[in-house]
């Protein structure tokens, strides 16, 4: 039995992931401002820090004596990193600093590994689908070049201070509990809530834009087998399907999981929205074992059913 300190436990993928962590037996620690997240997702039996992760002193506390850290906590919405820069780089890049610094020392004098978020937003455009590893990060947000940043210092932690860790580069991650409300969310919970009610769905653009859709249960599986895997080389995967999704296809598939005749009415494109974003599942697949994804239909009915 491990104890663990999860960053953002309070919030969509780090509830989740809690949940595992104490259904296999794991002592789980919390640090959540409860800013996005909320103290209802808090998993059964896991502890809670209320604090803010840009908090040295805090972060070093909540780490004293744990085995291994998960660091989740972050402002996830790309938009509101571009609305508050300087705030959102403490919290999404000088907080992981803090992290990667206090793993150095838990207080028995070894370091401890680190897992961290990072995101498919680190690559921009790509040049061509699916994108590996390689591929050449030239990011287009604060929020990209935040992760880009802490993906850089997890190195350097490796190197120079020897803390073992590894990134994780999340695409577009999808399932239960994620905000449908929230103007910051993901479009599958949008689109799922507003079909599920009859309502129309609003698509910006054509609908051919293609993501890669990954089920929140896939991106647990990849952060248990991740802590282990841990090195001082400061290694990054992708966690994704390799599947390209458009949204029509989307729609479709919720439609028919829904029962239901989507309404569907374009808009103008976002603004400096991509194209086509589809990740290699093949280093993640190679390095951590990993099982075939769950399929987008058996996904998207899980997250009818939670609505
Ligand atoms: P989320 O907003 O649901 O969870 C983030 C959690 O961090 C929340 O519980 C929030 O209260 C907490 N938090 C935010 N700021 C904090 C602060 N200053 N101090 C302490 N706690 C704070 O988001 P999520 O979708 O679960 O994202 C988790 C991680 O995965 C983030 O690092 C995000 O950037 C990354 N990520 C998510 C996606 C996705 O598709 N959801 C894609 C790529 C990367
Ligand atoms: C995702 C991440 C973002 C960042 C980025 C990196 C989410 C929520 N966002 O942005 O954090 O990592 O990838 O590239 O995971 N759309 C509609 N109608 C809607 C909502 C969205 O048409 O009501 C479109 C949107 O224009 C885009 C696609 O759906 O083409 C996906 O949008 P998103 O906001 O879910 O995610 P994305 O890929 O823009």
């Amino acid at each position: 039995m491990a104890l663990l300190l999860v960053t953002g436990g309070c919030g969509f993928i780090g509830s989740h992931l809690c949940a595992a962590l104490v259904a296999r037996g794991d002592q789980v620690r919390v640090l959540d401002d409860l800013s996005t997240g909320s103290r209802a997702n808090l998993a059964r039996g896991a502890t809670l820090i209320v604090g803010k992760v840009e908090d040295p002193a805090t972060v070093q506390a909540a780490m004293q004596g744990v085995d291994g850290v998960y660091h989740l906590a972050a402002i996830a919405s790309v938009a509101r990193c571009t609305e508050a820069w300087q705030e959102t780089h403490r919290i999404n890049l000088s907080a992981t600093i803090s992290v990667l610094d206090a793993a150095r020392d838990v207080g028995h004098g070894l370091a401890v590994p680190v897992v961290y978020a990072s995101s498919a937003a680190i690559y921009g455009v790509p040049d061509i689908c699916p994108l590996d590893e390689d591929a050449p990060a030239r990011p287009l947000s604060a929020y990209g070049a935040d992760k880009l940043g802490c993906e850089l210092h997890a190195r350097v932690a490796g190197v120079v201070h020897g803390v073992p860790s590894v990134g994780l580069r999340f695409f577009n991650v999808y399932g239960p509990r994620q905000d449908p409300r929230s103007p910051y969310s993901g479009v599958i919970s949008i689109f799922c809530e507003r079909l599920a009610r009859n309502q129309p769905v609003f698509v910006h653009g054509d609908g051919r834009q293609t993501r890669d859709f990954v089920f929140v249960a896939d991106v647990v599986a990849a952060l248990l087998a991740a802590l282990p895997a841990a090195s001082t080389d400061a290694p990054v995967f992708n966690v994704c399907t390799g599947q390209p999704t458009s949204l029509l296809e989307l729609i479709d598939t919720i439609g028919r999981v829904c029962g239901t005749a989507p309404q569907v009415e374009h808009q103008a494109p976002r603004l400096g929205d991509i194209r086509h974003s589809v990740g290699s599942v093949l280093r993640a697949r190679q390095a951590l074992r990993l099982r075939p994804p769950i399929a987008l239909q058996d996904g998207l009915s899980a997250v009818i059913g939670w609505l």
